[in-house]
């Protein structure tokens, strides 16, 4: 397996690798870890870009003097290693006031606080040449069905959106948004919970265009979907602005693993989809460094994500040149799905008349062995490095 360089486009949030380890049940377990260093580290392992939330790099409310010192010293530390920042989140659901929301709470001054905090980080995002701004709405749901009006909350989030993208367009910003969906945690239930949500919503927008969404692995396993699935229908959507890989084990808490040390099968087909699909954004690391781990362990786990790619978009490569898949996903008839259901111009008046579909015989078509788990064996024989 190759060694990750900046051609491969890893990407990772500032408050990955500088999570300190503190959890719901106990207190950190690792000091706070400078901007400088993150930059350094992880450009010395090879990835590409880093990405923050405004309170990552600078604090909530932050005094004008901290604020810049700390944007010097992060453009400083990118101009040395060659770094880059792809893109730009706002937080949302750190501080007490947005407990109810932000976009999305119920007292306006909440709301018009929230949106001003994301219009400053849009700009940020401008001046550093952030192409991509994520948006996680984590505090944006209810716990009581009672107490949140959701269609009332979906038109808020549109006004948000709507205020976000006339922004951008006035100033001539080449910044697309990308919402992030997660079904819960913290809120018991969260607005947008997957990316079929998130794809729905961004349709009613006043301009869809710059909106797509950010599938989060662990976030749909989390609701015991398929994020290969979900990820599919955002490109085929043309949606896919971003994507934050990393690994979950079932329906529980938001674990964020390193990528692959989750769901291992469901993060081959992903980095097999990814890879032939034409993706082209960043891939964008989102996991935590487990409690257990000290600083090394922090660098460790930030190169095993970015292994477990490299490991994985080889073997997906693999799979797809043995000429035994190519045999087995023609038996599958995977190829031929893509084969339109209808001949070119033909109508529901032709499929009545079809004398070819009277003599089919369906018991015969009933039949049929389609292969598909001596093709999935192939597909996991590839995986394990027996093929
Ligand atoms: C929470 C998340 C978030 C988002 C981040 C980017 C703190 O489960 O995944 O990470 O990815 O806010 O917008
Ligand atoms: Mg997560
Ligand atoms: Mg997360
Ligand atoms: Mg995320």
């Amino acid at each position: 397996v190759p060694a990750p360089t900046p051609a491969d486009r890893f990407s990772f949030g500032l408050w990955t690798v500088g999570w300190t380890a503190a959890d719901p049940f106990g207190s950190p377990t690792r000091p706070e870890l400078d901007v400088v260093e993150a930059v350094e580290e992880l450009a010395a392992r090879g990835a590409w870009g880093l990405t923050f939330h405004d309170d990552d790099l600078f604090g909530f409310a932050p005094d004008p003097a901290h604020r810049d010192r700390q944007i010097a010293r992060l453009r400083k530390a990118c101009e040395a290693t060659g770094m880059t920042v792809p893109m730009i989140t706002t937080n949302l659901f750190s501080h007490p006031v947005f407990k109810d929301g932000g976009f999305t709470s119920n007292d306006r001054t909440v709301r018009r606080l929230a949106l001003r905090k994301v219009l400053h980080n849009v700009e940020l995002a401008a001046e550093l040449g952030a192409r991509t701004f994520v948006l996680w709405g984590g505090r944006e749901g209810s716990e009581f069905d009672s107490a949140k009006d959701v269609r009332a909350a979906l038109d808020r989030y549109r006004e948000a959106m709507d205020l976000l993208c006339g922004h951008v367009l006035e100033q001539g910003y080449d910044i697309r948004f990308a919402i992030e969906p997660k079904p819960n945690e913290p809120r018991g239930d969260i607005l947008l919970p997957t990316v079929g949500h998130a794809l729905a919503f961004v349709e009613r927008l006043a301009h869809p265009e710059l909106v797509g969404v950010n599938p989060e692995v662990g976030h749909e396993q989390m609701a015991g979907l398929n994020m290969t699935h979900g990820v599919a229908q955002a490109l085929w959507a043309g949606k896919l602005f971003h994507i934050d890989l990393n690994g979950q084990r079932g329906i529980k808490y938001d674990q964020d693993l390193v990528f692959g040390h989750g769901d291992l099968l469901n993060a081959f087909s992903l980095v097999d989809l990814l890879e032939t699909a034409g993706y082209d954004g960043p891939r964008h690391f989102d996991y935590k460094p487990a409690r257990t781990e000290d600083r090394r362990g922090v660098w460790d786990s930030a190169a095993a994500n970015m292994r477990t790619y490299l490991l994985l978009r080889e073997r997906a490569a693999a799979f797809r040149a043995d000429p035994e898949v190519v045999a087995a996903l023609a038996e599958a008839g995977v190829p031929a799905l893509s084969e339109p259901t209808l001949g070119a111009g033909e109508t529901a008046a032709d499929l009545f008349a079809d004398p070819a579909l009277d003599t089919v015989d369906p018991d015969a078509l009933g039949r049929r062995g389609y292969g598909f788990v001596r093709l999935h064996q192939l597909a996991l024989e590839h995986l394990a490095g027996a093929r």
